[in-house]
């Protein structure tokens, strides 16, 4: 395909001769991002076997994929932040030379593309023209790529007016890794089951991508330039670029406040983002800007406005369901891409967790038969759905508003069973960078590896931040210095557990008491008492109109143990030294500050009865 007259940006030309060089693809497609294009590329994924076509009564223009098995989450292993100076990626990353992993993917990359077509995906991550969004351009050997590329990002011909002859472009290569002899069968899910490399060069602002086809392994607008090369940015240009969710909280008044939350992978932002309130809470509404991502500039009334960079959700499939998350089932009605579900009898899609009673037969995401009494899930823990935003009933008017809303305050939780309170808020700003930077979180299936150790995550940024991560710490410390009015930045954890092992939170709708106290909280009009890791509500300080649940029980959930703490700072400690050369040591301060307090509070704090 001739490259169109519209593409007329030469800085892209040049790059894309250069890569059809190296990859030696049997032809070029220029998408421009079109319904017809996305229809035929769908219709040619159907007939290679990739896809399969939903029933269309059930599930109108769906589709269902089904990876190889070996490649269905992020390889955090092989991932690696390539900048000239190996101190420059800090210890929380992986390393190699630029020199030396250039010579590698060069190899890679010669011929990769034979037998295969590589298709030019220009994209904005944000509104068109917004200017907080910023444009890439990812080569890819990959159709479903593309067709994700295009519900994920706005995606096509508009791109190139942005662009225009000299605008600038982070250049995404991205590879399956398995060229096609002639006459080669190709397969319904190629990939490399051998070599796997995600690689960002955060000087150049590049990204390669070489050997996995599923979600932020080759969907390189998402995780490797939202994330990992836009904190980069961020941190160079004076903003923020975060593994954040954004919502919009509307009280009976009508007033609306804007919260970012940051939690790690597969910890429930969907739902966080697409939260509906209890009956009881009339009049409260709460709608969705993101659900993964955050962009956030200073403006120039010292307010702090926030974007989606994306267009789409790539959701958690498993436990998704009409009870947990209704707004998530009616995104997804039509128009969605499915991978590693299961098939039903009707040709329709079920997970885990979708209904209480599972079907009778299902084929399973392996392909293969399935039963309920089968002794394995039907989908894969990591199954997704890739479905276009703008199909979320409760989007936030103000979703594509190319300004950006403004953020009045910044939750950061993680998946913790024990120690960590149901919600508290940091003092100060400090203190909520501290908070934020040793929160933990217990592993889940988002990426290849163990589930359930508990590891540091800071700022959910663990596995996306594309440089020294105490550096980012001190990026975080300095940002704050420089706006007035910071939002307040509060913790939370759903997920604490009773000594038998069960949740002490129902969570899902029931969370809006708990960001009803913190919407209050950060507009100035609600309690707040001090304890040793931060102000909390006491029991009568939040709503609890509509739900049974007892003085005790919350007095557990909000609970501060000081041995429990003490070894939570210990793991604190860990992560310090570790990140000890460049770390702000203002931290350091604040942890002792914390351990001054635990040792002056009671052993076990609770005064939530008062
Ligand atoms: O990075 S993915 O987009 O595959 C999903 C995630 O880890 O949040
Ligand atoms: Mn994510």
């Amino acid at each position: 395909m001739d490259r169109p007259e519209y593409v007329r940006n030469t800085a892209l030309i040049n790059w894309v001769e250069s890569m059809v060089e190296l990859c030696k693809p049997d032809a070029v497609h220029w998408c421009d991002g079109s319904q017809e294009e996305y229809d035929a590329l769908c219709n040619q994924l159907v007939e290679t076997g990739t896809f399969i076509r939903l029933n269309p009564a059930k599930r109108p223009n769906s589709f269902l994929a089904r990876s190889d098995p070996s490649d269905v989450a992020r390889v955090e292993d092989r991932t690696f932040i390539c900048s000239i100076s190996k101190t420059d990626a800090g210890p929380t990353n992986n390393w190699v030379a630029p020199k030396e992993m250039k010579e590698t993917l060069h190899q890679l990359f010669d011929g990769c593309m034979r037998g295969r077509t590589m298709y030019v995906i220009p994209f904005s991550m944000g509104p068109l023209g917004s200017p907080i969004a910023h444009v890439g351009v990812e080569l890819s050997d990959s159709p479903y790529v593309v067709t994700n590329m295009r519900i994920m990002t706005r995606m096509g011909k508009a791109v190139y007016d942005v662009l225009g002859a000299d605008g600038e472009f982070i250049p995404c290569v991205h590879s399956v890794g398995m060229p096609l002899e002639p006459g080669q069968q190709d397969v319904p899910w190629p990939c490399n089951k051998d070599q796997k490399y995600i690689v960002h060069f955060p000087e150049e602002r590049s990204i390669w991508s070489y050997g996995s086809g599923y979600g932020g392994n080759a969907l390189l607008g998402k995780k490797c330039f939202a994330l990992r090369i836009a904190s980069v940015m961020a941190r160079d240009e004076g903003w923020l670029a975060e593994h954040m969710l954004i919502l919009g909280v509307e009280n009976p008044q009508g007033e609306k406040t804007y919260i970012a939350a940051a939690f790690p992978s597969a910890c429930g932002k969907t739902n966080f983002a697409m939260l509906i309130p209890p009956a009881a809470f009339d009049g409260w509404k709460v709608t969705t800007i993101g659900d993964d991502i955050a962009w956030i500039k200073p403006g120039t009334d010292g307010k702090l406005y926030a974007i989606n960079p994306e267009a789409g959700y790539f959701g958690v499939a498993p436990g998704t369901s009409f009870d947990t998350n209704p707004n998530a089932m009616e995104s997804i009605r039509a128009n969605t891409i499915f991978t590693n579900v299961a098939l039903t009898d009707d040709g329709d899609v079920w997970w885990e967790g979708m209904t209480k009673t599972p079907p009778a037969h299902l084929i399973d995401w392996h392909g293969n038969d399935w039963t309920p009494d089968a002794g394995r899930p039907s989908s894969h823990p990591n199954a997704r759905f890739t479905a276009p935003a703008g199909q979320n009933p409760v989007i936030d008017p103000a979703w594509e508003n190319p300004a950006g809303v403004p953020i009045k305050a910044f939750i950061f939780g993680g998946r913790r069973s024990t120690t960590v309170p149901l919600v508290y808020q940091a003092f100060n700003w400090m203190y909520g960078v501290y908070m934020a930077a040793t929160m933990g979180s217990e592993t889940t299936a988002a990426a290849v590896g163990a589930v359930g150790n508990v590891r540091r995550d800071p700022f959910a940024m663990l596995p996306f931040c594309g440089y020294h991560m105490a550096e980012y710490f001190n990026h975080w410390l300095q940002f704050g210095r420089t706006i007035p009015n910071p939002p307040r930045i509060f913790g939370v954890n759903w997920f604490r557990k009773d000594a038998n092992g069960k949740f002490l939170w129902p969570g899902f709708g029931e969370n809006m008491r708990i960001l009803k106290w913190v919407v209050d909280r950060a507009n100035g009009q609600a309690v707040g008492i001090e304890s040793p890791i931060g102000w909390m509500p006491r029991y009568r300080d939040i709503d609890w109109k509509g739900l049974d649940f007892s003085e005790e029980r919350f007095a557990e959930l909000m609970s501060v143990d000081r041995d429990q703490w003490m070894n939570e700072i210990v793991q604190h400690e860990e992560l310090f030294i570790k990140l000890y050369d460049r770390l702000p040591k203002e931290l350091l301060s604040i942890r002792d500050l914390i351990i001054s307090s635990l040792w002056r509070a009671p052993e076990h704090w609770e005064f939530w009865a008062d």
